[in-house]
């Protein structure tokens, strides 16, 4: 059916499940994704999100690239895109897959499953570890000897006692590539992320301005980051997807800036739709492409910035006075009718740099839980 990658353990497998949740919600490195707060209690222990739940087989499914994930940094006009989103949304393809393997298997099996792929209270990279898919690297993604930093999860919980897998060790040793690699320092600890520092989170999930302070370090990231997982030296035994569902689209690879900066609702949607991109929504993708014409030091994207000083949502007017401020091409005022207390506080700020703007790092996002 597809996966590449399959193994099977217990529901009570992590018992620090809970506590480890728990310290994260604790210490606010959630940031805004108010829905982490949310059924804790089941997302930490899948006894309680399912009673009946007796096995867990955790899937993976290889999305790894065909080229360097990375290239498209090197080229400041264009917009670089995440590996996982440069594609169709892996939500609907391993949903697919889970549903027909599912039904199939409590067919066969006269069990009851349910199947879970991201959005739903479940840990799916500690499962997978305690599975044996691979272990949880310094960057808490789940690496594999196999396919490296690419396998995307999925899970089938079931009611049927079945034999479990062993779980895999720790390989990352005195490692810290990806650590060194952020660009953010979004890395309290090994093991730890601080969502309200990773570029993953407020190029995404993140819904208002993006703090100041990410701005010039986002670089032309327009949607998602994979620094941490490209540095690995585990990628080397990773082979490119053979998924055809999941192979990239080749105008998702390294967008121009000056397209993308053209989309207005009805061209985002047309272009995204079926992709991840869709989830930011055009204004917070227009903002962060905004902050990637700010970085880009190409005079020739100023009148992209200038045209979306008059934009309908004051997020993407901000972004395009911060990109003209970068540029050197801002003008001397606001336009008179410009009124919204955050862009002009965008104005304010580009007009005295050295005046420090209160910006929470913790603003609000939703995913469907
Ligand atoms: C919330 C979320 C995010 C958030 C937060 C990420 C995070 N690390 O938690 C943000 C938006 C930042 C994000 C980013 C990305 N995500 Co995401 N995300 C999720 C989601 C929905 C939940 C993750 C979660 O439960 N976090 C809560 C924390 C507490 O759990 P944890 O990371 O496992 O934390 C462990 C450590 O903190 C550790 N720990 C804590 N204290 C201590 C102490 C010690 C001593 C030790 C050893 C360990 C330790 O224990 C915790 C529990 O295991 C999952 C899907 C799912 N339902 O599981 C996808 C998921 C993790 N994301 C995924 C992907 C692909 C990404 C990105 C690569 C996307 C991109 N390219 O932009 C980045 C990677 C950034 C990174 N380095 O993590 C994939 C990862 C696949 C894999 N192979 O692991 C998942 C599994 C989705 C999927 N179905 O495939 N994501
Ligand atoms: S995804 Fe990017 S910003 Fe987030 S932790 Fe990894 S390297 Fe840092
Ligand atoms: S880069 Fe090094 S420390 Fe980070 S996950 Fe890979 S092996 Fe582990």
């Amino acid at each position: 059916m597809g996966f590449d990658a399959l193994a099977v353990t217990r529901p009570d497998a992590v018992p620090a499940l809970p506590e480890r949740l728990s310290a994260w919600l604790a210490a606010g490195h959630h940031g805004g994704m108010g829905w982490m707060e949310e059924r804790t209690g089941e997302r930490a222990d899948p006894a309680r999100l399912w009673p009946d739940v007796r096995s867990i087989v955790m899937l993976g499914v290889n999305a790894a690239p065909d080229g360097d994930p990375l290239a498209a940094l090197a080229a400041p006009s264009r917009g670089s895109i995440a590996v996982y989103a440069r594609r169709r949304d892996y939500h609907d393809v391993i949903k697919g897959k889970l549903k027909e393997l599912g039904g199939a298997f409590a067919a066969k099996a006269g069990a009851k499953v349910k199947v879970f792929v991201d959005t739903a209270p479940v840990m799916e990279k500690p499962l997978a570890a305690a599975s044996g898919l691979g272990w949880q690297g310094k960057h808490s993604v789940l690496l594999s000897r196999n396919f490296g930093n690419w396998l995307l999860l999925g899970a089938i919980y079931t009611t049927a006692e079945l034999p479990v897998d062993t779980p895999e060790d720790d390989h990352c040793g005195r490692c810290r590539r990806c650590l060194d690699a952020c660009p953010t320092g979004a890395f309290p600890a090994p093991y730890r992320l601080d969502a309200r520092r990773c570029l993953a989170y407020l190029t995404i999930e993140h819904e208002g301005p993006i703090p100041e302070e990410f701005r010039v370090p986002m670089g032309n990231r327009v949607f998602g980051c994979d620094d941490c997982l490209a540095v690995c030296p585990w990628n080397k035994f990773a082979v490119a997807t053979r998924e055809t569902r999941l192979m990239a689209r080749e105008d998702l690879a390294a967008p121009p800036l000056a397209e993308l900066a053209r989309l207005d609702d009805d061209a985002f949607r047309a272009r995204f739709s079926g992709t991840p991109i869709k989830r930011t929504g055009r204004d917070r993708f227009l903002r962060n492409v905004l902050i990637a014409i700010g970085n880009s030091g190409e005079e020739g994207l100023a009148g992209e910035a200038e045209r979306l000083l008059d934009d309908a949502s004051p997020l993407v007017r901000g972004m395009a006075v911060w990109a003209l401020s970068r540029l050197g091409r801002l003008p001397a005022a606001p336009p008179r009718d410009e009124h919204d207390p955050d862009v002009l506080a965008e104005w304010r700020l580009a007009k005295n740099p050295g005046v420090q703007r209160a910006s929470p790092l913790a603003g609000a996002g939703r995913r469907p839980a």
